[in-house]
This record gives structure tokens, C-alpha cells and sequence, in this order.
């Protein structure tokens, strides 16, 4: 029989109000609970909790608007490139990054939300897109800094994701994690050329944008772990495998070691090797200017922002068309039929 049970929503509300839950509910909870802790995955016809959905929605929306906002600063430099390989290569990759983005609207929009819903939440600046994105590409150099630390730090957040409890993400993770690590190669590999085989131009020019884009990476991560106020939740479900601090951490140990490779100095006096950590010690982090940047006041939020904007109101005669043709199709098909 239908009864309700007097049990409350506890923490898992996440400051909506505490709701009575039915018999049936709590069973349908309590077996997606030990499915999570089995560690099975969770796919989009399953029951799932409405907090679960919500967050995976969040997140998963959230990062196909970095990369499509992502598309942007190195999308500024496909007619700069300074080689026809090297423009190729850039090409493929800013396209790589579109792609990105519509396999996770796709896995977003099997949680409930439709395409167009994300993208007006994303115009109309409710959205968030990783902060990294709202800073300039000021030279070709800036493009390889991308490649190497951007897509670098990219791959370590992302790798744990491809074993996140939601299967249709975790599958979209697979092919976007390969993709991004032939990103980050051609990234160290544009690098080194400069380094070695550059002129002091061009190698200070390297050594200027790494400068730049250092800090900025290790703040996309996110805060803390004991500001992050998603993360124990998310840690919890399966979807976070591997904390914001821990992957900072990973990032930097990898980091350096590239930067010795590549003859460049990252830009913090207190980054040094700790032999009882077994890991590198680094400076602190600019957290004011990581919620500034996150709350819209970076560097290029606003530009950032006008041309996504720009893009789809210039792509209207296209999704018209493509209405147009599917409409003409079906009703050809209904005539034959
Ligand atoms: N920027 O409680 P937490 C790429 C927000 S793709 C902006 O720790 P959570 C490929 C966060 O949303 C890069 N906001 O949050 C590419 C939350 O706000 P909310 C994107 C940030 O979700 C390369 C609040 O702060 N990757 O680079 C950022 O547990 C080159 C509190 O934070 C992904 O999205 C930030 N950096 O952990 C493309 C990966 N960090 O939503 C082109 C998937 C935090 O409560 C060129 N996402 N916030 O209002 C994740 O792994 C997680 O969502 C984190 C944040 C780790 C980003």
C-alpha cells in the first residue's frame, strides 16, 4: 500500500525545504543507494533522486558551456596561426572542443533539460562556464599555454569522470578525454618548438604566457575542498571521484616536471619539492580573484559572453532551416506512408 513515511529529506536537500517522503520512495532511494555504493553505474531511465539529477545537470551543463565557451580565446587565432600545420591543428582542435560541448548537452538533456533551456540560462549570464575562459589570448604563444597547462589541467579533473556514477557521462568523458589528451600534446609540442628551436622573442614570448595562464589554471579546480561546497555531495555520489585539492595537486606534481622539459619557470617563488609529502609545496591562490572572474568581472567575461550571444542569434536562418527541412521530411514520409 501507498503510505507515507515520516522520514525528512536530511541533508541531501541542500537548503530546499524538508519534504515527507513516501514508503515507496524511500525504497526506490535506499536501492540507488547501494547501486552507488556497488559502484554501479546509473543510467538516464533509472530512478534517480531529484538532488542527484540536479546536480549532475548543473555540473554537466556547466562544463559544456566551458567548452564551447572555451572555443573562444584560441578561436581568435585560427587566422593568425603561424604555420599552415600549425593552423590545421588549431582548427581541429577548436572544432574537437564544439564537439565536447554537444555530447554533454546531449547527456545533460537526459536529465530533463532541453538544449535551448541550458543556453538562455548560459546567455542570459545565469550559467556558469569555467573561469580559465575569461582571459585573453594575447599572443600565438598563449595558444600552446592552452594546449599544455589549460587542456593539461582539463584532462586531470576529467579523467576520474569517466568512471562518474551517471553512465551517459561518464561514456561522453571517454572520447572527450582522448580528445583532450592529444590537445595537451600538440600544446607542449607547439612549446617546445618555440623553446628550442625559437628565437628570444619568441622564447620570452612562451615564458610571458606562462606567466599569465599559471595561477589562472590551478584556479580551475575549484576551491578548496573545505570551500567547496558541492564536493562532499557529489564525493559521496560517485560523480566527484577525486577531490578539487587532490587534482590541483596531481596537476601541479605533473606540471613542473613539464615546465623542466620545456625550459620555462612557473611563476611562484614558494613552489618547491616536499620530501615527506612526495609532492610539490606551491604558493597560495588568489581566491578573490577566482570569485571575481567566477562572478562575471574577469578579464573577458562580458566579451566572452556577447559572442556566444552573437553566435546564436547569427545561427537563427540556420536552425530555421533545419526546422524547415525536418518538417518538409515528415510530412513527405506521411504522404507516402
Ligand atoms: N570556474 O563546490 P564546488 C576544458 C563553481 S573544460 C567557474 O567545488 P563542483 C576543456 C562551481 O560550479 C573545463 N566556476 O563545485 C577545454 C560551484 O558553483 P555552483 C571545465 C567554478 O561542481 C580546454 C562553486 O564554484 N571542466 O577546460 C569553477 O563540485 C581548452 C563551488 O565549487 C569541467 O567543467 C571554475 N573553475 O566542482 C575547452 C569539468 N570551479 O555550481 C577549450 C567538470 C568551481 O554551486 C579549450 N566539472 N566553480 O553555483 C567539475 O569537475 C566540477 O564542476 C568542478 C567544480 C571541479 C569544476
Amino acid at each position: 500500500m501507498y503510505t507515507q513515511a515520516m522520514d525528512l529529506m536530511a541533508k541531501e536537500g541542500q537548503g530546499e525545504a524538508p519534504q515527507l517522503r513516501s514508503a515507496e520512495e524511500l525504497a526506490l532511494q535506499q536501492r540507488f543507494d547501494a547501486r552507488i555504493d556497488a559502484g554501479e553505474f546509473i543510467e538516464a531511465k533509472d530512478w534517480l533522486p531529484e538532488n542527484y539529477r540536479k546536480t549532475l545537470l548543473r555540473q554537466i551543463s556547466q562544463h559544456a558551456h566551458s567548452e564551447i565557451v572555451g572555443m573562444l580565446p584560441e578561436g581568435n587565432w585560427i587566422t593568425r596561426a603561424p604555420t599552415l600545420k600549425r593552423k590545421a591543428i588549431l582548427l581541429a582542435k577548436v572544432q574537437d572542443e564544439g564537439g565536447h560541448g554537444l555530447y554533454l548537452y546531449a547527456a545533460a538533456e537526459t536529465l530533463g533539460s532541453s538544449r535551448d533551456q541550458m543556453l538562455e540560462a548560459l546567455h542570459g549570464g545565469k550559467a556558469k562556464y569555467s573561469s580559465i575562459f575569461n582571459y585573453p589570448t594575447l599572443s600565438w604563444a598563449d595558444v600552446g599555454v592552452i594546449g599544455c597547462l589549460v587542456d593539461g589541467a582539463a584532462i586531470m579533473n576529467q579523467v576520474p569522470i569517466c568512471r562518474c556514477s551517471y553512465a551517459p557521462y561518464a561514456r561522453a568523458m571517454v572520447r572527450i578525454c582522448r580528445e583532450e589528451s592529444f590537445h595537451q600534446r600538440q600544446g607542449f609540442d607547439s612549446l617546445l618548438v618555440m623553446m628550442q628551436q625559437g628565437t628570444r622573442a619568441q622564447q620570452d614570448m612562451v615564458q610571458d604566457a606562462v606567466n599569465r595562464w599559471w595561477w589562472p589554471t590551478l584556479m580551475m579546480f575549484g576551491p578548496p575542498d573545505d570551500q567547496s561546497p558541492n564536493s562532499a555531495q557529489s564525493m559521496r555520489w560517485g560523480i566527484k571521484r577525486i577531490s578539487n585539492d587532490e587534482l590541483r595537486q596531481k596537476f601541479v606534481d605533473a606540471a613542473v616536471e613539464q615546465a623542466k622539459v620545456l625550459g620555462v619557470s612557473l611563476p611562484d617563488p614558494e613552489l618547491r619539492w616536499n620530501e615527506a609529502r612526495q609532492h610539490y609545496d606551491f604558493g597560495a591562490i588568489d581566491w578573490s580573484e577566482f570569485w571575481r572572474v567566477v562572478g562575471g568581472d574577469g578579464p573577458c567575461n562580458r566579451e566572452r559572453l556577447s559572442a556566444r550571444v552573437k553566435a546564436w542569434e547569427d545561427g537563427a536562418w540556420v536552425r530555421d532551416a533545419a526546422l524547415a527541412h525536418a518538417a518538409r521530411q515528415t510530412e513527405r514520409a506521411r504522404l507516402q506512408a
